[in-house]
């Protein structure tokens, strides 16, 4: 069956809530407990394709929140889909077309029209972003229990575990010489056997920031993430011309190519993080990873600490780009006191590892809504 003859008959959406396994500390918010939005789609046949929106601390990360992404889709995306012959291209240009920004709701869409699409054709959801490279990705893992101690007690354990080398360290709380003892102490500790970096989620102003990274640097922290506002992109600049810790964009990125682009014209990161919600779906992600790569901007593969099926479909599209410097962060459901799949996805030897099958290659456990969903 070609996927023209198909139909979109029923989309449906449920907001899970499910706690963290620690509190999980950023400048932002404290997370005890993280509110996933997962779309299904049903075509003519019963078959089902599923997309996730999930963002971080409520309104404090992004200003979709997961109510009001449920909202959106419920209410203004649904016209777009139910009774509609699936087309993803053609579904997003119209979405594109006729919804301003709510970037994290149409991924959701996007994803669970390529995760349909897939199944109806019997192909992986990368086959549709030119195909894998890899099926296994490097992933990072962030230390953000907000205590030093503790922190160095988890890097050593995922150490001995072989599941992650590679630790982001969530700072940008505290007075920045308090986050700097904090981040040198478990350097050292982690020191040969492990890379660190930091991410400041915009907490600070220029003038902290050109203290803070050379001292960072000096301790072992080869990349500072999002250190300054969003739209201080000639502070930005000048911290990319310190000469030390590479400068990595994140929620600077929010909105795709766009922002890309006045990002790489300031010449203000040396890297993005990637993140399919914050560029407004996998298509659109893709387009950013293309842009930096003409410029020789390293790629980093960010997550919004989104569930099983959010993470799978951002390593379905990472799996297919090359020059991937920086590895990815694709951990999201090892944050969670539950995994929603089926099967959950693998970590191993420091890595995630992708699932075959068509689609995302996952399925989502009934039980899972019944146990999390909120009414
Ligand atoms: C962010 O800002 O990168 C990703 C990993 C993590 O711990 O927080 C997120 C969001
Ligand atoms: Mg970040």
């Amino acid at each position: 069956m070609s996927a023209s003859s198909v139909t979109i008959e029923r989309m449906q959406c449920w907001l899970l809530r499910i706690p963290t396994i620690r509190a999980h500390q950023l400048a932002v918010a404290t997370m005890r407990e993280q509110r996933i939005v997962i779309l299904e789609l049903t075509d003519s046949e019963g078959r089902t394709g599923l997309g996730e929106a999930t963002t971080i601390g409520g309104l404090a990360y992004a200003d979709e929140s997961p109510d009001s992404i449920r909202l959106t889709l419920d209410i203004y995306l649904r016209p777009y889909l139910e009774g509609v012959q699936l087309d993803p291209p053609a579904i997003m240009a119209a979405l594109n077309a006729g919804i301003v920004g709510n970037y994290f709701a149409k991924c959701a869409v996007e994803t669970a029209l390529y995760d349909l699409l897939g199944k109806v054709e019997n192909r992986q959801l990368s086959d549709y972003f030119g195909g894998r490279r890899t099926n296994v990705l490097p992933c990072a893992w962030t230390l953000a229990s907000g205590d030093t101690d503790g922190d160095i007690a988890e890097a050593q354990a995922m150490l001995d575990a072989r599941r992650h080398r590679d630790f982001k360290l969530k700072i940008g709380k505290r007075p920045w010489q308090q986050d700097c003892a904090h981040v040198a102490a478990i350097a050292d500790a982690v020191r040969g056997e492990a890379s660190v970096r930091v991410d400041v989620n915009q907490a600070w102003d220029f003038e902290t920031a050109r203290h803070a990274i050379p001292a960072l640097h000096e301790a072992g922290v080869v990349m500072v993430e999002q250190p300054l506002p969003v739209h201080d992109l000639a502070g930005a600049r000048a911290l990319c011309e310190l000469n030390g810790a590479a400068i990595m964009a994140d929620e600077a990125l929010r909105g795709g190519v766009y922002p890309a682009r006045r990002i790489m014209a300031a010449g203000a990161a040396h890297a993005f993080s990637l993140k399919i919600a914050q560029a407004g779906g996998l298509t659109a992600c893709a387009e950013v990873a293309d842009t930096a790569r003409t410029a020789g901007l390293g790629l980093y593969g960010g997550t919004m600490l989104e569930g099983g099926v959010g993470t799978v479909a951002a390593a379905q599209l990472f799996a297919t780009m090359e020059a991937f410097i920086w590895g990815t962060e694709l951990f999201g459901p090892l944050l969670l006191t539950y995994d929603i799949l089926v099967e959950p996805l693998r970590y191993a030897e420091f890595a995630l590892h992708l699932p075959d099958g068509p689609g995302l290659g996952i399925a989502i456990n009934p039980d899972a809504i019944a146990e999390f969903a909120e009414q």
